[in-house]
């Protein structure tokens, strides 16, 4: 029974447009828990209060739902074209995470795992849930137990066949399924990804300090960046692929077959100037559907900021300038940096002077500068 069930559900998800379809466990015991738990004691998660909130449930499967026996793990291959990195030696452009080129994977994701438990439901009847990144559940230890893959030294999963470009998503059920085997570790002796990290975010192999990391500090973390990543994040507006995309594993990676995962052209090498240009209704008809939207044009506004101040691009200068008198105080705060950057001293210093500025975040800002 539980190999044509198997059967039928990695039948099913194939249709469903999934490339990799494996089970697992969901209640045997194991050290991700306690390894979640190292992590957010020593504060790596930052902002990102929902993990501490939710740390309990997330330790383990059976901690969220205690009937949780199976989990049927599954990876959509997301995979660029060329190297992505290609692009961010063009610093009058921004760089968009390969991840966040289509449309939002949350989307696309989530609904094909419904149908999917759907299916699994009418066939077999017992409790089932659905998970895509939001819910409290560590999806990359469930995978590598699974076998899609294993977790690098850059934490992510990855895989022999795929590469680094696979999105996860899992179901959970109740029911016993026979487990697939367990994929180990293939790193060896390689740093690559660790070398590769612009902000040095590894603190160990296989750790990472979310506080230091590009992905986080464009995407999660909502106020001003401590000043030092502010560089480092050279065109980087959305996301940060540096360590994935360095793997050597990449050389079976395939481009992905998704229609809505497809790159739109809009998101390759946007220039910065026309993003300097965006207000709430540019920003929101330009993200429609994309995982970019999420952050809210503000935040969005502020990394285009740090890009521009990193570009070296005169023609810049006067759009950053029209910012200073932005309604955000965010948006407000990066122009001063930004400009700090790109104008000689004597200019930023008499601009300094003329400012009218009275919200105290923005006045330090130009005080530190
Ligand atoms: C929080 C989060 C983030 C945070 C923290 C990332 C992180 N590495 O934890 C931030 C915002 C930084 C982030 C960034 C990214 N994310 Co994210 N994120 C998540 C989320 C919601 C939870 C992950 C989590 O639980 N982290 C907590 C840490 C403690 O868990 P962990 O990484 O598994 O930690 C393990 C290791 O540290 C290891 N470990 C610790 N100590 C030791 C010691 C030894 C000796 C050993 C061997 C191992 C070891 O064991 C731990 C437990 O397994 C998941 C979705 C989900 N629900 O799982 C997506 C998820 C991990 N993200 C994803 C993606 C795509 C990204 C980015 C690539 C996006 C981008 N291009 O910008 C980057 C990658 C950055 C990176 N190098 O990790 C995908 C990854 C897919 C994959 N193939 O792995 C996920 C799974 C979403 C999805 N459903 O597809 N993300
Ligand atoms: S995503 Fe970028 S900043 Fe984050 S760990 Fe990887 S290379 Fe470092
Ligand atoms: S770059 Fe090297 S160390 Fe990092 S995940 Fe890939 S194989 Fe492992």
């Amino acid at each position: 029974m539980s190999d044509r069930l198997k059967t039928f559900i990695r039948q099913r998800s194939a249709e469903l447009g999934f490339d990799v379809c494996r089970f697992a466990s969901a209640a045997d015991a194991w050290p991700a828990g306690e390894r979640l738990r190292h992590f957010v004691d020593e504060g790596r998660h930052g902002d990102m209060e929902w993990m501490e909130t939710t740390l309990d449930r997330r330790q383990h499967p059976t901690a969220m739902w205690d009937e949780a026996r199976t989990a049927i793990v599954l990876g959509m291959n997301y995979g660029p074209e060329n190297n992505p990195l290609d692009q961010l030696a063009d610093r009058s452009a921004g760089y968009i995470s390969v991840y966040a080129r289509g449309d939002d994977y949350h989307e696309v994701i989530k609904g094909r795992l419904k149908q999917l438990a759907g299916q699994i439901a009418a066939r077999n009847g017992a409790d089932i849930k659905v998970f895509v990144d939001t819910a409290p559940l560590m999806e990359k230890p469930l995978a590598q137990r699974a076998g899609l893959g294993w977790q690098g030294k850059h934490t992510n999963l990855l895989s022999r066949t795929h590469g680094n470009w696979l999105f996860l998503g899992t179901i959970l059920t109740a029911a016993e399924i026979e487990p697939d085997a367990a994929e180990t570790e293939h790193c060896g002796r390689c740093t690559a990804c660790l070398d590769a990290c612009p902000t040095n975010a590894f603190p160990a192999p296989f750790q990472l300090d979310a506080r230091r990391c590009l992905s986080y500090l464009t995407i999660e973390f909502a106020g001003p960046w401590p000043e030092e990543f502010r560089t480092l994040t050279g065109s980087r507006i959305y996301g940060c692929d540096d360590c994935l995309a360095v793997c050597p594993w990449n050389k079976f990676a395939q481009e992905a077959r998704e229609i809505r995962l497809a790159p739109r052209p809009a998101f390759q090498s946007p220039r910065l100037h026309d993003l300097l240009a965006l207000d709430d209704a540019a920003f929101r008809a330009l993200f429609t559907k994309s995982p970019v939207k999420r952050i809210g044009r503000d935040r969005f506004l502020r990394n285009v900021l740090y890009a521009v101040g990193n570009s070296d691009d005169a023609s810049l200068i006067a759009p950053t300038k029209a910012l200073l008198d932005d309604p955000s105080p965010l948006v407000r705060s990066a122009a001063v940096w930004a400009l700090s950057q790109m104008t000689p001293p004597d200019d930023f210093a008499a601009l300094a002077k003329s400012t009218t500025e009275t919200d105290p975040q923005v006045l330090s800002e130009w005080r530190r500068a």
